[in-house]
């Protein structure tokens, strides 16, 4: 991608992250996703903070973690939540009836549990996420190391063309100490009864489609601001 591209892509990043931390109220759990559009949104709520906005949030990685308290944000422990007031995360591709892909960051498992505990689950893109239809990005999906051959096998006759994430020459290893296949079926023409699938396999922690699980996506293009819930 061209520097031009990349300059236009980072301005759409950072008008979606703007607009979706506007819903964030004094008092709020907030759920902060993972990524370089989440990142935007991460800053400027640091930023409030500064400012006297009193909030706690949830991070959905170590590296979110990390960069949140460097602004000054309070982490708290999920595990304890029984739910999150607003949460604002990016993603990889979604639809028009909020369909999501996640999890090119790795942080997807972490990430779904925010989702579902969130009241609100705003998420946030360029114009470059948005598709008739998901599956041009593969589906990352979280594996426990001892299930990988069974998972990768199961996964494979579902339709994946399947592939053990790598970082460099090194296995790409998740927050949680697991592995990541990253499986192509294609365009995907029922996402839940994929979903479904999937989740019904053994070992398999977590998989990046997100279904029924978004309040809005804040979508930015251009100079346009377009919501979709
Ligand atoms: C992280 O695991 C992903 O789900 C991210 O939300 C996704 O990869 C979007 O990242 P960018 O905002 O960097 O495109």
């Amino acid at each position: 991608m061209g520097n031009m591209n990349k300059n236009q892509q980072d301005t759409e990043k950072r008008a979606a992250a703007l607009e979706a931390v506007k819903f964030v109220k004094d008092g709020d759990v907030v759920g902060l996703g993972t990524g370089s559009t989440a990142t935007f949104a991460i800053k400027e709520l640091g930023q409030k903070v500064t400012e006297g906005l009193k909030i706690t949030a949830a991070a959905s990685s170590v590296k979110t973690e990390e960069l949140a308290r460097s602004f000054g944000i309070q982490i708290v422990d999920i595990q304890n939540l029984g739910f999150i007031d607003v949460s604002i995360d990016g993603a990889d591709e979604f639809t028009q009836t909020l369909d999501l892909i996640k999890g090119g960051g790795g942080a997807l498992f972490r990430e779904k549990i925010i989702a579902s505990l969130s009241k609100n689950s705003i998420i946030i893109t360029d114009a470059s996420k948005k598709v008739e239809k998901l599956g041009a990005f593969t589906v990352p999906i979280e594996v426990i190391p001892l299930a990988f051959q069974y998972v990768f096998d199961q996964v494979t006759k579902l339709g994946g063309k399947s592939k053990l994430r790598k970082k460099d020459v090194e296995t790409f290893i998740t927050d949680n100490g697991n592995y990541i296949i990253d499986a192509d079926f294609g365009l995907i023409d029922a996402p839940q009864e994929l979903a479904r699938s999937l989740n019904q396999i053994d070992g398999l922690l977590a998989h990046g489609l997100f279904i029924g699980l978004t309040s809005k996506v804040i979508m930015s293009s251009g100079n346009e601001i377009l919501v979709f819930e």
